[in-house]
């Protein structure tokens, strides 16, 4: 089917993700990335707080990286990146993106603005411990995983690794990968993919 994309992101941000996608589904898109853009009302349009990414696909307003992800490969579903909706390999993609964004993903994020984005005075460097041993349990559980399996869902790359890749990614670039030696060569493989945007640094 023929798509209309317009993606709104900047440099090396979560729009990455989508951008990845793209790439591997191999579709023109649209790239809006300017300075200001974040929490302004022309944003605000396709976000309601005007944070990225946010997408315009064939009309159709989507924000969340891992959302727009999902959606553009469920609109290609030829090119075989998502498996379909009611699958037992689509409920593990929900799975792991959910647990990747609930369990990982979002302790991350609360320690850099505690650490360095917030305001000194809006600060609580107290949850950074804590916020650490949650990133630490969620990793040990992929890390088992993927000690057992190349890849998160049918042992093939799909969608499901561009968007967990990138919260474990994440993760090594804090320094928290420590011992997972899967997650290591997760990302060697990830890092190998033609289309990686992951930030090898
Ligand atoms: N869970 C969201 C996170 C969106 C997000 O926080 N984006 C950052 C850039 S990567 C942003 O716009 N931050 C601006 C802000 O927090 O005000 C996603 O995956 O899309």
């Amino acid at each position: 089917m023929g798509n209309a994309i317009t993606l709104y992101g900047s440099g090396g941000a979560r729009s990455l993700r989508c951008r990845w996608v793209l790439s591997e589904l191999e579709l023109e898109y649209e790239y809006i990335d300017e300075s200001g853009l974040i929490g302004s009302d022309r944003l605000r349009k396709f976000h309601p707080q005007s944070k990225i990414p946010a997408a315009v696909i064939n009309g159709v307003i989507v924000f969340e990286s891992s959302a727009i992800c999902s959606y553009l490969c469920d609109l290609n579903k030829n090119a075989g990146m998502i498996a379909p909706p009611g699958s037992s390999d689509r409920a593990l993609h929900d799975q792991w993106v959910s647990f990747a964004q609930s369990e990982v993903e979002g302790y991350l994020w609360s320690n850099i603005k505690h650490k360095s984005l917030y305001p000194e005075e809006r600060r609580v460097p107290e949850v950074i411990h804590q916020n650490t041993k949650e990133i630490l349990a969620g990793l040990k559980v992929l890390d088992a995983v993927l000690s057992e399996s190349e890849y998160l869902v049918g042992n093939n790359f799909s969608v499901t690794d561009i968007i967990v890749g990138w919260t474990v990614n994440w993760a090594r670039r804090s320094d928290l990968l420590g011992d997972y030696q899967a997650l290591s060569q997760y990302l060697s493989r990830l890092f190998q993919r033609q289309y990686c945007m992951l930030n090898p640094d």
